[in-house]
C-alpha cells in the first residue's frame, strides 16, 4: 500500500485541510500519515476561531519518524501558518523526500486577488522558495501572483498569458506547475499544467458553478495526490480531481439547505472511486 504524509492544520469545524485530506486519501486506498501544524476551532472564514500552534511539535514528530525509519511515497503540504513552519517543512522534504517519491506543495494563501488573514507578501515569497523543493505545485491565480511578486490578473487573460505564468511558476524550481481556477471562456473553469521537463501543457475545463466554497482547493489537491498514488498520470489525476471537486460544489450549490462553509464531499466518494476504477 502506498503511504503519504500530509502536513497541514486541523480545522475542527469547516471541512478543509486535514479533515478532508484524511478521508479522501484513505478512501482512495492510500495510507495517510499526518503532521498537524495547528488546531483551529474552525477555518478562518469564521470569526473568533481559536488557534493552537503546534509548530514546536513538528521537528519532534520528524525526529521520531526518522528514528523509526519511516518512508513515504509522497509528501503533501497544504495550509501552513508561519515562515518557521515553512522552514521546518523544508526539513521534512530533506528528511523524507526520496527518489521516485512525489512532493506536492499546495501553497494555500489566498483567493480572488487577496491573501487570507494572517498572511503577507513576505510569507508568499517564502512559500515561493518552498516550492523550489517540490515536484508539483498547485497554486490558484492569486497564490501564483503573490509568489511571483506580480499583479493579480483574475479575468480577461488568454491562454498565452496562463502558459507564460506556468513557465514562470516552474522557474521557482518545481518540475510541474498546475494552475487552478483557470477560465478561458465564460461559464467554464478548470486547470492547466506545465511540465518543464517534457515541455508539455495540459488543460482541462468543466462547467462553472457560480458559487465558491472554502475547502475545495484542499479536496482538489488531496484527490490529485490520491490519484497519483493510484498510478494515474498527472493529466488523468487532474481530470479526476477537477471532476470530483466540481461535482462536490454542484451538489452543495443545488441543495436549497446547502452549507456555505465547505462542500458535501462525503457522499460523492463512491463516485470518486468509480472514476479511479476502484469500484
Ligand atoms: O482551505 C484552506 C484552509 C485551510 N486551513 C485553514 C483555512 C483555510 C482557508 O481559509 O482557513 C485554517
Amino acid at each position: 500500500m502506498k503511504r503519504i504524509a500530509t502536513i497541514q492544520d486541523i480545522s475542527c469545524f469547516g471541512k478543509c485541510s486535514l479533515t478532508v485530506a484524511l478521508p479522501i486519501i484513505s478512501a482512495m486506498g492510500v495510507e495517510a500519515c499526518v503532521v498537524p501544524t495547528a488546531v483551529l476551532s474552525t477555518h478562518t472564514m469564521f470569526s473568533g476561531y481559536t488557534f493552537r500552534d503546534l509548530t514546536d511539535d513538528m521537528p519532534l514528530i520528524m525526529k521520531h519518524w526518522q528514528q523509526e525509519g519511516f518512508r513515504f511515497d509522497a509528501l503533501y503540504t497544504g495550509y501552513l501558518g508561519s515562515e518557521r513552519q515553512l522552514s521546518i517543512v523544508s526539513d521534512y522534504f530533506s528528511a523524507f523526500g526520496t527518489d521516485g517519491g512525489v512532493i506536492l506543495v499546495d501553497p494555500v494563501m489566498g483567493d480572488n486577488g487577496r491573501l487570507y488573514s494572517g498572511f503577507n507578501e513576505s510569507f508568499a515569497r517564502s512559500m515561493g522558495r518552498l516550492c523550489s523543493s517540490a515536484d508539483i505545485i498547485v497554486p490558484n491565480l492569486t497564490e501564483a501572483a503573490f509568489m511571483l511578486g506580480e499583479d493579480y490578473v483574475g479575468e480577461g487573460y488568454d491562454e498565452a498569458y496562463i502558459r507564460e505564468l506556468l513557465k514562470r511558476l516552474t522557474g521557482l524550481g518545481a518540475r510541474t506547475a498546475v494552475l487552478t481556477g483557470v477560465s478561458f471562456k465564460k461559464g467554464s473553469i478548470g486547470v492547466m499544467s506545465y511540465d518543464s521537463e517534457s515541455g508539455e501543457y495540459f488543460h482541462y475545463s468543466h462547467e462553472k458553478v457560480s458559487k465558491s466554497y472554502h475547502g475545495t482547493g484542499d479536496i482538489f489537491a488531496s484527490t490529485v495526490v490520491g490519484a497519483l498514488m493510484n498510478g494515474l498520470d498527472l493529466p488523468r489525476a487532474l481530470t479526476v480531481a477537477a471532476d470530483y471537486t466540481a461535482a462536490c460544489i454542484r451538489i452543495t450549490a443545488e441543495d436549497p439547505d446547502g452549507i456555505d462553509y465547505s462542500v458535501y464531499f462525503e457522499s460523492l466518494i463512491p463516485q470518486l472511486l468509480k472514476m479511479l476504477g476502484r469500484q
